[in-house]
């Protein structure tokens, strides 16, 4: 349920003033209903992604080609002449990408699951409100590599966080800002670990973790997917980059109504 823009009037209540009932009302409709009452209370604590920009995130194990899929998904909408930030996580933004230097190289034992947990959400919290925020409040589409169901994933399915306080603190750092599309990239773990181990870089603390864990994330993803089926698109990553790229496009396509016109 997407909304494309509100009127200026609408943002202004978004930042922290009173509404005045019946400004924007022919939009109202188009919000969810949770967001409707808050509307309709007087105070407007909408999401600016509810109201502005889209937001795709990217999501999947180890070797699942997210990157590439990431660079081909931008350059096609920028085709369409769309503002397009393109990001990642952890980092995204400079304080950030100082916490994913922390959290990717090392030995796998060298921090805790819930340490990740509150780091990764540190990290998420920074880039969202220097980058991902303000592009969507500016009316741009954001597309990350990874967002915070890896750390459902990563470090609840994975490494055993409980999912109650994960949910917990996503409620107080991402709040409303959920992405609008994800796509979870899925593929054999092994297959997967060989791919992204022949890359041979420094960042390789999570495939060290052992292929029992990426079993379970494996599967987390593929829980979420379908315990969220309406903002989630599984598509299989063992197969040639182009088919994958046919795939995506389509998942992208289907779900936002602004890119069916003139097709
Ligand atoms: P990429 O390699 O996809 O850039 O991600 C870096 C690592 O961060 C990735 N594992 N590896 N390799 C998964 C991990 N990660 C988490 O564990 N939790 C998170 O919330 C995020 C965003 C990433």
């Amino acid at each position: 349920m997407r909304c494309a823009r509100l009127p200026v009037r609408v943002f202004r209540v978004f930042r922290g003033e009173v509404l005045k009932q019946g400004a924007g009302a022919s939009r109202i409709k188009c919000l969810s209903a949770a967001s409707k009452d808050r509307y309709f209370q007087g105070v407007n604590t909408l999401s600016e992604h509810e109201q502005r920009g889209r937001f795709i995130a990217f999501e999947g194990g180890e070797g699942a080609g997210k990157s590439t899929q990431v660079k081909a998904l931008v350059a096609r909408l920028r085709g369409r002449g769309l503002e397009v930030v393109q990001t990642r996580e952890p980092g995204g933004s400079p304080g950030a990408e100082a916490l994913r230097d922390l959290l990717v190289q090392g030995d796998a034992g060298r921090w805790s699951a819930l340490s990740e947990l509150l780091m990764m959400y540190a990290a998420r919290s920074d880039h969202l409100e220097k980058v991902i925020r303000p592009a969507l409040a500016r009316g741009a589409w954001v597309v990350c590599d990874r967002f915070a169901d890896s750390s459902r994933a990563y470090q609840g399915a994975g490494g055993g966080v409980a999912p109650a306080f994960i949910e917990q603190v996503d409620r107080a750092v991402v709040a409303d800002t959920q992405p609008d599309l994800v796509i979870v990239m899925d593929m054999p773990v092994e297959a997967g670990l060989l791919r992204a181990l022949s890359r041979g870089d420094k960042e390789n603390r999570f495939e060290s973790k052992g292929l029992m864990f990426h079993e379970r994330l494996r599967q987390g993803f593929l829980d979420r997917a379908s315990a969220v089926p309406d903002r989630y698109r599984v598509i299989d990553a063992a197969r040639a980059i182009e088919a994958i790229s046919v795939d995506v496009w389509d998942a992208v396509h289907r779900a936002f109504a602004e890119l069916q016109a003139g097709q």
